[in-house]
């Protein structure tokens, strides 16, 4: 098998993100095997053939138990909303398919152990999205911790702040219900941050928390909305029941302190995912927002030249760089899922199981709730108290 054939669930904002990926694979990613896209599926028959023709699949569905049993796909993709993936999930793992599954994981934790040990008694690939990984700045940033140029790290400062829902005549979308989301900010932004201080500084060992939904009632949408949705004053209003904003600290195994920040309400901040760590030999930041960039500090530098200096990732020595453009030429968000499917490919390829999968997806998991948990019970909260 040279060829991958996926089926996709989902056909929204992650939707295109996915499909982007697969179409720029074979192009600039050749050694690896190539997606055939078979398969988009949606609830709406009008929206996901507008959806396929745009993206270009082969054909469509509207019921995903048609899809995920059908013979001529190999990979189930699931990016609908968080309610809907555990079901799929393993259904897919059942039928023997490989699974890419969006973050966070499940609405639970409870429910992503279900979902990792479906996949794992199936013996299928399983893969979830934290694409953030997959930027070459953050590559780079785990390469030097890795080859311990920062030495000892003391510090993760990780933030997640967007500001789209900060007008309070903005809707009810599904993101504001628990009941399909899981959580607020803090499942969906600070997901991303748990991950990237999983990958950069290792496990997390105990957590407090605090978290403030500051709109609790909104105007309900007439039809399923997105990010861009536009508020109704005159609609009927509805509880908020997530997050709109939570924040937490943390104890790493490795020693490290760590503070994270998840919020919708940070105006100007459009999607500011950064963090920096402190270590005994230097310090690292990372900015989402100019994702091409590394800002990198050595102490071992002569001291009348110390300082922060820019590193631009774009070099075909930075992660995956050289399969696009010559350096300096930058790259955006799409690529980080072209990267994640890179990884998926290969992994299929390679037989083994790609990174971050499922068992990633349930370590975040355990954070978000251990935070949860300390939340409720005012206390530092040990991540083994969940596990
Ligand atoms: C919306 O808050 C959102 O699109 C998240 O769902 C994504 O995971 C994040 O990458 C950007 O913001």
């Amino acid at each position: 098998m040279s060829i991958v054939r996926v089926g996709m669930i989902g056909y929204k904002f992650m939707g295109k993100a996915h499909s982007n990926a697969y179409r720029a694979l074979p192009m600039f990613f050749p050694a690896v095997w190539k997606p055939e896209m078979k398969a988009i599926c949606g609830r709406d028959a009008g929206g996901v053939e507008q959806a396929r023709v745009q993206f270009g699949w082969e054909s469509a569905e509207t019921d995903w138990r048609d899809m995920v049993t059908r013979d001529d796909i190999d990979v189930v993709d699931i990016n609908a909303p968080s309610d809907a993936h555990k079901e799929i999930a393993i259904a897919a793992a059942a039928a023997g398919k490989h699974i890419f599954c969006e973050k966070p994981l499940a609405l639970n934790l409870a429910d992503s152990i279900e979902m990792l040990n479906a996949a794992e008694e199936a013996g299928v690939k399983h893969m979830v999205g934290f694409n953030y990984r997959f930027s070459p700045a953050v590559q780079l940033a785990k390469k030097l911790i890795s080859e311990g140029r920062i030495g000892t790290i003391y510090h993760f400062r990780g933030l997640f702040l967007q500001d789209w829902i900060v007008d309070p005549t903005f809707p009810l979308v599904w993101r504001l219900q628990k009941e399909i989301a899981g959580s607020g900010s803090h499942g969906d932004l600070g997901a991303h941050v748990i991950d990237m201080a999983r990958f950069l500084v290792g496990e997390f060992q105990e957590v407090i928390g605090m978290s403030e939904t500051f709109v609790k009632e909104r105007p309900i949408p007439s039809a399923m909305t997105g990010l861009s949705a536009k508020g109704d004053k005159d609609a009927p209003l509805g509880a908020v029941t997530v997050d709109d904003a939570t924040v937490f600290l943390a104890r790493f195994a490795g020693g490290a302190l760590g503070s994270i920040e998840a919020t919708r309400f940070a105006p100007g901040h459009r999607c500011t995912n950064s963090f920096e760590i402190n270590g005994s030999k230097g310090s690292i930041k990372f900015d989402f927002e100019r994702l091409n960039e590394l800002e990198v500090y050595f102490t071992e530098d002569a001291v009348d030249v110390q300082g922060f200096r820019r590193v631009l990732a774009t070099d075909s020595t930075h992660a995956y760089m050289d399969a696009w453009w010559p350096a300096g030429h930058t790259i955006g968000y799409e690529h980080t899922f072209t990267h994640e499917m890179r990884e998926f490919m290969l992994a299929i390829e390679e037989d083994r199981q790609p990174v971050p999968n499922f068992v990633d997806g349930v370590e975040c998991q355990a954070v978000l709730e251990a935070v949860d948990k300390s939340i409720e019970e005012r206390r530092w909260v040990a991540i083994s108290e969940l596990r």
